[in-house]
């Protein structure tokens, strides 16, 4: 194996800049090959820092044509500069000084896509986290904060729009058919935030009038003749606008807003100040092109990237460990704002399935580590299910810890002392503190400390006495480089619920602090009792999910049916139902691979009939308590030793049991969801299909029959409802004639829509079996597809690597050859995009012998060349260790 020689970055090194540079001056003149970028830096000596101290500037692959300290070159002793670092020696002595930069770079050569690039013809910019180096040399940390003035020069006809951050200030004709753009934004910014575009686009305009009265106007940039397709993500904006000033009191601060949408995008979208640029696939929606998932995902992301201009823009990070910050708060703040323009309980089911099935394995593998990381190689490999979403679920439980008041108390602090820093999860933990007057210090420890924790219960009931009795004991699981842990403080939330299913109340408690219907666990152990109840309770915990924690309680399945029949907490009652079907899963699964054939408890596939035809309950809830647990989340609760092949059966064997014992109630319930009027996006009708959809699923397994769903496929008048027809078809009846039209079909009709193609990847991608493996390949040759687009590569090769069970885990390993092949290749275009990629195989010590051995010599062979990028053999490495 290559030595490592890349260094790694502590926490502890961090130090303020020796400078600062309080205002940059860019003029860009753009041009494919060679574009000119002179940066005009007015430099400032930190008070307190050594009147010797060198400028050190950061740079990334950088050519550099001018240097000029107060308009003059230093003499070349005092100035050594290679394309990764600039450093000054003897800067001048006066406090301020001004340095002028030019450099060249190559924006169509680009392949990294981080930095100034092209993507459809269009000049634009990724800089977080460290691309700005990659422009000018400049000191490039979150820390420096600095008032942009941006010139733009280009081509008229290349580029008619030509933007920056801020707003507008000056536009005018050149000589030469070119033309120029300034643009001022007033707000000090880290240069992670800084963003240009400039290209030939269409646009879609609209204003917003703030609380305080001010006119906005806003854009959504696209490709020409999509501009129709930009209204819901334009709606959504609004929304948005309007949640932060009701919810959190924050209004937007520039007089325009405009969003850009490319299709060459390193990850979802990017909250560059006033000038978010975001992945198509994130932007571009119409009934024929878009699932409800989908605009499920524009809505959240818009709202998310908007709603970082106070949570990360107005106040950022102090350093890149402080990531959380900024990234976990403004995804509990989407998780709310989602919650509060849908459904409150099908979000709370939807955002811990995804913490589930993202955050749990990166936590239990050897990639875990703390939302607050102390020691990174490569930061890019920190944006993480980890850093996001635990790091939402630990805001979520400071709100539950403290309660709305101070919670609210808490931000509202946090909001005034910071605005305008650059700050720390420290700082952020102080304002709670300070406005609740409580002490968080053991609570912090979900920051600091990595792992799942887990809470083993136990209860019992002294009928007599009328005492009920829970036994909770927490442990934290070792991780890399953390063997012991500390005790956390762990909020609770439960009820205790009576045998007729009607909620239970309770005279007293003792053993814990109870609170709010909020046990918090702080000790190792807790025995909780509570009086005053004569009749045997049934206790429900984690209700809402109020803690990122597995929980081992070994109770009776009757007790689990009553908890899926009449938990007044939504949450709870799927979880229950959930947590019914995967153990169902599992014994099935165990007898698969006993050579027996799969069986089931009765009762538990009873349960499917009537939650179909539970009125009471809202579809979109109806759909996600039926839907089987799927073979990634059946794995996971496995654990080790896993067969991918026993799994697939015993899922394939449940659906089937399911679909044919409740065959007419689950007729008679999906004639009745339709027909449904026309096509609306919204939490209502996305609900209505997603049942439909379900239920057309178990329909068609327990027949046997491609019928039903080519039916739908053909006369579906929406994505959402064609896309799940094909997934049935392609999946459930792969090799049938009707599976074959309809991807012939769907090419057909979406061949020239790349993003819309993307669907017609995944779903081969994940055609489960052995033969996945040559599909996938032969795809990779589809004119459609390209290595070069991240999109692409996730739809096709993310697909096949992270939802193909037993096709990418095939047991001759052959499958793992193909992605190492596939990984290397792609590392020499985009290390973000491959390093992402290999995360596929981190779960592989719980894989049975035979494919754990495959994919340790698949990881070892990805480690042997030389030249893999920092961030691949960061992530390679790791997952070996
Ligand atoms: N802040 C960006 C992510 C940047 C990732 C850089 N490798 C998007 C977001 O979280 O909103
Ligand atoms: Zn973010």
């Amino acid at each position: 194996m290559a030595a490592d020689t890349a260094s790694v970055y502590r926490i502890e090194d961090y130090r303020p800049s020796d400078y600062l540079i309080p205002r940059t001056h860019l003029t860009f003149s753009l041009a494919p090959d060679a574009t000119r970028v002179v940066a005009e830096l007015e430099v400032e000596r930190r008070e307190g820092a050594p009147l010797d101290a060198p400028l050190v500037l950061d740079g990334d692959g950088l050519q550099m044509l001018r240097f000029e300290v107060n308009g003059k070159a230093p003499p070349a002793s005092r100035l050594s500069a290679n394309g990764d670092r600039l450093v000054l020696t003897q800067a001048p002595p006066s406090r301020r000084f001004r340095v002028t930069i030019e450099t060249v770079v190559a924006p169509a050569s680009n392949t990294t896509l981080m930095g100034l690039y092209r993507s459809g013809g269009v000049y634009c910019t990724q800089c977080e986290a460290e691309g700005f180096r990659r422009i000018t040399y400049y000191l490039d940390r979150p820390d420096v904060l600095s008032v942009y003035t941006v010139r733009i020069e280009a081509g008229l006809a290349e580029a008619p729009v030509l933007l920056s951050n801020g707003n507008p200030v000056e536009q005018g004709a050149l000589d030469e058919g070119r033309h120029f753009a300034v643009w001022h934004d007033p707000h000090p910014k880290p240069a992670y935030l800084f963003a240009l575009v400039a290209g030939d686009l269409g646009r879609l305009d609209d204003s917003f009038v703030t609380a305080s009265g001010r006119k906005v106007d806003l854009a959504v940039f696209v490709e020409h003749g999509k501009e129709a397709r930009a209204t819901y993500a334009m709606d959504a904006l609004k929304r948005s606008m309007r949640w932060d000033e009701d919810v959190f009191g924050l209004e937007y601060d520039l007089d325009v807003f405009n969003i850009v949408a490319v299709p060459d995008f390193n990850m979802g979208a990017m909250e560059n100040k006033g000038l978010n640029i975001f992945n198509d696939k994130y932007i571009l929606a119409d009934e024929d092109t878009a699932t409800d998932a989908d605009y499920a995902n524009i809505e959240a992301i818009v709202a998310h990237e908007y709603f970082h201009n106070w949570t990360g823009n107005r106040i950022t990070c102090r350093d890149w460990f402080q990531l959380c910050l900024k990234e976990g708060l403004t995804v509990y703040r989407d998780h709310e704002f989602s919650a509060d323009q849908r459904s409150r309980a099908v979000e709370r089911i939807g955002d811990v399935r995804t913490l589930r099935a993202l955050q749990f394995p990166e936590d239990q593998g050897p990639l875990a580590h703390p939302v607050r990381p102390r020691r990174y190689r490569e930061i890019n490999n920190f944006y993480t299910a980890t850093v996001y979403e635990k790091g939402a679920e630990v805001v979520r439980m400071i709100a539950t810890v403290l309660g709305e008041d101070d919670f609210r108390a808490g931000m509202k602090l946090y909001f005034e002392r910071h605005d305008g820093q650059a700050v720390t999860i420290e700082d952020f933990l102080k304002a709670f503190e300070d406005a609740s007057g409580r002490d968080l210090a053991q609570f912090a420890l979900w920051y600091h400390q990595a792992g799942t924790p887990n809470l083993t219960i136990s209860d019992s009931h002294d009928a007599e006495a009328g005492e009920y009795l829970l036994d909770i004991e927490q442990a934290v699981p070792p991780t890399p480089s953390e063997s012991r842990k500390r005790l956390m403080h762990i909020p609770l939330a439960f009820g205790l619920v009576g045998e007729d299913g009607v909620p239970l109340s309770f005279e007293a408690v003792e053993g814990a602090l109870v609170q709010d219907g909020v046990i918090h666990l702080r000790k190792r152990r807790h025995t909780v009792r509570f009086s005053g109840l004569k009749k045997r309770p049934v206790a429900s915990v984690n209700r809402g999910f109020s803690a990122p924690v597995t929980v081992a309680f070994q109770r009776s399945r009757a007790d689990r049916l009553l908890l899926a029949r009449s938990d007044e907490d939504a949450f709870a009652r799927w979880e229950a139902i959930n947590g019914l079907m995967l153990d169902e899963s599992i014994l099935a699964s165990r007898m698969v691979r006993g050579g027996k054939r799969p069986e089931f408890d009765d009762a538990v596939i009873a349960l499917h009939g009537e939650i179909a035809g539970d009125a009471s309950l809202e579809p979109a809830f109806r759909a996600l308590a039926l839907a089987s647990p799927g073979e990634t989340d059946i794995a996971r609760e496995i654990g080790d030793n896993i067969d991918p092949d026993a799994i697939l059966a015993a899922r394939l064997a449940l659906t089937e049991v399911i679909g044919s014992r409740h065959a007419s109630v689950f007729e008679a319930v999906r004639g009745a969801l339709r027909p449904h009027g026309p096509f609306r996006p919204d939490a209502e009708g996305a609900g209505r299909r997603a049942l439909g959809n379900t239920l057309m699923e178990y329909l068609s397994v327990a027949s046997g029959d491609p019928a039903l769903a080519a039916r739908q496929f053909a006369q579906a008048d929406n994505m959402t409802d064609r896309h799940a027809a094909l997934v049935v078809l392609v999946h459930r009846f792969p090799g049938s004639a009707a599976a074959a039209e309809a991807l012939a079909d769907f090419e057909r009709r979406h061949g020239g829509d790349l993003l819309v193609m993307d669907k017609w990847f995944h779903v081969q991608a994940t055609i489960p079996g052995p033969e996945a493996l040559d599909r996938v390949r032969a795809l990779t040759r589809h004119p459609a597809f390209s290595m070069s687009n991240p999109n692409r590569v996730r739809a096709l090769i993310g697909a096949f690597a992270n939802a193909n069970q037993t096709g990418f885990h095939r047991p001759d390993g052959a499958a793992y050859g193909f992605f190492v092949e596939t990984i290397l290749a792609l590392d020499r275009k985009n290390p973000q995009v491959s390093a992402r990629m290999a995360t596929a195989l981190r779960s592989w010590r719980s894989l049975e012998p035979t494919r754990q051995a495959a994919a340790r010599a698949a990881l070892l062979t990805l480690s042997e060349p030389a030249d893999l990028s920092t961030d691949l053999r960061d992530i390679v490495e790791r997952t070996l260790a």
